[in-house]
């Protein structure tokens, strides 16, 4: 290379910098294939194209992991790729000398977590958060991060260590495929899409075994058991239950071969997260007994049937609505199923019964159509959401170690990634938001990270102007007023308002952000938030009603009125309240809203995530077909925008974002010796770029600081434009820095 350079010396100065630059850029583009940078900040430069250039060669040649600086980008390979995940690999990691000296993988990731947690500078406990849009990966990289510490973190086995399936780790890789048959379904993005989010706590004793695990879930999509999108489906426990029962359970719970159920729409599309099998034998492993399993199952039976209950309109004004006749045999075998009576099931659903008075006297009212359709679904709803919890409740006593067996933990978060669909409500609306945090969170640990490592090199540099998402989160959450405070007043207010009255709400009392949008093309009443990641349309119907998500008393009572024993313990009777003597209206708890308890649960998320030391892990989906080998340039932007990744290459294209290292730095320059009068003294000595090995000599260091100089001085002439103001060009300890316009 340099041999080729000092061939052509001669010619006029414009000339040299003409086939400078060419030298220049032949250079850069003879730096090692794309697909074989595995750090993208080290492509040169850090832009969007470069960045997309590479993740582009990677994915062909099969290389789903690549460095971004401080986090990991993991592509979604759409193949199974066995070999990448076997446990001798996961040993190789474990054991390397220096695992960031690998391959990239989720494992180094991994690997480098479990080390710090040995750490002596704190604080001990880590996390790992897992991001990438729906379809990217999340759950999938979690999982395998927890197999990684079941094979490197498991107590030793002896002669006393249980069975294989009953050991700790065993059961905690368990809890996946339960907490996915419940809480997972196929959406339109995923056949396997996680409808709540994840926080599981790794315990680790002293000698750094897992001895435990605790998990903590986040607002769970329980709408779709009463609804489904068209194309989407419910969560898949119900269809392993009728895929999977056997004859004899089929008889039992009143599901035929062929039998349809509206909430169980797209049946016949086979997945394989339909087995049924699986669910169990891991429930087992948990604990959770046979009976019990069969209880479950026989209740979820019950709302399949008590979907089937439809309702008419009728002429009669004292009773507006009316069971339709072919409905009657789904209210008996749901009310059989449920262990209810079928007349009280039935009233329940049609009556509302209302407390006015001082005296809380009893008033009956018989609901419309619309009403007892709400109804029904919101039995449905708070069955499923408890029983949701339950379980959880029952995986952490089965996995959750002793508080005393552990001194630190490995926090690994999934939670759905951002979502913008043509119509959005609350429920994107809260996803969103914990998609805002998390930025947040992470663009203040990439920021330090960047700090850190200037500081390290010795530069003193303050990304103080950089703006971060605080404007869009006063939006949301913030302070006197915004979107969760005006959704609160609403329903504390409880005064009928329609969706146009909300938007205008919103609209002027918010006025001032710069995140809120104006979406005057919609017909329907909406507002927009222009998140990080885009701008979302959020249709104000139905909002303040899902933010109140009123559950009538009579249904709960109803429901403790069960005989069923797993319903008995959903909804154990209350001893009888004070409330009943005191005067209605006064010394009530205020009424808990949606957005205000996800609010509360977020922030005791991040209080947890900024007491740990955080790996960030971002997954992105190359194509939105599922296709191995796809990799649709468009999508993977947006994706990089999203998920911030934009944002860091913009961050660091704040500071220095070409980093070379001297060696590097002074054989580059050398080409610059063509420029004659122009060319710095430091670059004209031969030592300067001859062999040169590994780390700078003193005598050395002090040329290269001379050669630093001398460019810097000579830089306006060599480019013919005024040298950047200020500090253009920054030796570290190790590397030289510098900004676009310098390289330029
Ligand atoms: P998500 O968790 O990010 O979406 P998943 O982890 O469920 O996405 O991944 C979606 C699908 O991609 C999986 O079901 C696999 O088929 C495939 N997949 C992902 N990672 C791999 C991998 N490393 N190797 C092979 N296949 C993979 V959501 O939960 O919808 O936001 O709410
Ligand atoms: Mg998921």
């Amino acid at each position: 290379m340099l041999h080729q350079v000092s061939d052509r010396s001669s010619g006029s100065d414009g000339q040299n910098k003409a086939s400078l630059r060419e030298d220049l850029q032949e250079f850069l583009s003879r730096e090692a294939p794309l697909h074989q940078l595995d750090d993208l900040t080290k492509v040169n430069s850090v832009t969007l194209e470069t960045v997309l250039r590479c993740l582009h060669a990677r994915y062909m040649a099969d290389m789903f992991y690549t460095n971004a600086g401080c986090t990991l980008v993991a592509l979604n390979p759409f193949k199974l790729v066995p070999q990448l995940y076997t446990p001798e690999l996961m040993r190789e990691y474990h054991s390397a000398p220096q695992p960031e000296k690998l391959k990239p993988h989720i494992f180094t990731v991994a690997e480098q977590t479990y080390r710090n947690v040995k750490s002596l500078i704190d604080p001990v406990n880590q996390s790992i958060v897992v991001s990438g849009e729906s379809g990217a990966g999340k759950t999938w990289t979690s999982r395998c991060l927890m197999k990684f510490y079941a094979v490197v973190a498991a107590a030793p086995t002896s002669w006393e260590s249980p069975k294989i399936a009953e050991r700790i780790e065993q059961r905690i890789l368990n809890s996946n495929p339960v907490m996915e048959a419940f809480g997972n379904a196929c959406t339109l993005r995923n056949n396997n899409s996680s409808r709540f989010g994840k926080f599981i706590q790794l315990q680790l004793n002293r000698a750094q075994q897992m001895t435990g695990a605790a998990v903590q879930t986040y607002l769970l999509e329980k709408t779709r058991v009463a609804y489904q999108a068209s194309s989407e489906r419910n969560f898949h426990i119900f269809y392993q239950i009728y895929k999977g029962a056997s004859e004899d359970e089929r008889f039992q719970w009143h599901l035929p071969k062929g039998a349809t159920f509206s909430w169980l729409p797209n049946a016949e599309r086979t997945l394989e997260e339909d087995c049924f099998e699986v669910t169990r034998e891991a429930m087992m492993h948990l604990g959770i007994d046979i009976p019990t399993q069969n209880n479950i199952f026989k209740v979820l039976a019950g709302l399949l049937h008590l979907g089937n209950v439809r309702f008419a309109d009728s002429e009669d004004e004292a009773h507006p609505c009316q069971l339709m006749d072919s409905a009657k045999c789904f209210v008996r075998t749901s009310a059989s199923l449920l262990g209810l009576h079928e007349d009280t099931l039935l009233e329940t659903v049609q009556i509302r019964t209302i407390r006015a008075g001082r005296q809380q006297q009893v008033f009956r009212k018989p609901c419309s159509r619309g009403e007892c359709d709400t109804r029904r679904d919101c039995l449905a709803k708070v069955v499923y959401a408890r029983l949701f919890d339950w379980l959880v409740s029952v995986i952490n006593s089965s996995i959750c170690a002793d508080p005393d067996s552990w001194t630190a933990f490995i926090g690994l978060l999934d939670v759905y990634g951002f979502e913008s669909f043509p119509d959005n409500s609350l429920e994107q609306l809260c996803i969103n938001y914990a998609n805002e945090k998390l930025q947040q969170h992470f663009v203040a640990h990439y920021l330090r990270a960047q700090q850190e490592e200037y500081a390290l090199e010795g530069l003193e540099w303050s990304f103080v102007n950089y703006q971060d998402n605080q404007t869009c989160l006063d939006l949301i959450e913030g302070s006197p007023i915004s979107i969760c405070s005006l959704l609160n007043e609403e329903c504390r207010l409880n005064r009928p308002s329609s969706a146009a009255q909300l938007q205008v709400r919103i609209e002027s009392a918010l006025a001032d952000s710069p995140c809120l949008g104006h979406n005057r093309l919609s017909q329907e009443p909406s507002f927009i938030v222009v998140h990080y990641a885009g701008p979302v349309r959020y249709l104000t119907a139905g909002l303040v009603e899902k933010n109140k998500d009123p559950v009538p008393p009579e249904l709960t009572e109803l429901l403790q009125l069960s005989h069923d024993p797993l319903l008995t313990v959903l909804f154990p009777t209350q001893p009888k309240e004070k409330t009943q003597e005191e005067p209605s209206g006064q010394s009530r708890a205020p009424v808990l809203t949606v957005v205000s308890k996800f609010k509360a649960s977020l922030e005791q998320l991040l209080l947890v995530l900024h007491s740990t030391t955080p790996h960030y892990i971002r997954c992105i989906k190359p194509n939105s077909q599922g296709q191995p080998q796809t990799f649709f340039q468009e999508e993977v932007v947006s994706q990089l925008e999203a998920c911030g990744l934009v944002e860091t290459i913009h961050i660091s294209a704040a500071g220095f974002p070409i980093r070379v290292s001297h060696q590097n730095f002074l054989e580059r320059y050398a080409l610059l010796r063509r420029l004659g009068p122009h060319m710095p003294s430091g670059l004209r000595s031969p030592h300067a770029t001859r062999g040169y090995s590994g780390q700078l000599a003193r005598t050395e260091e002090a040329t290269l600081q001379t050669v630093l100089r001398d460019l810097l001085h000579a830089l306006p002439a060599l480019t013919q434009v005024a040298a950047t103001p200020a500090d253009p060009l920054h030796c570290g300890k190790t590397k030289v820095f510098m900004t676009e316009s310098v390289l330029e």
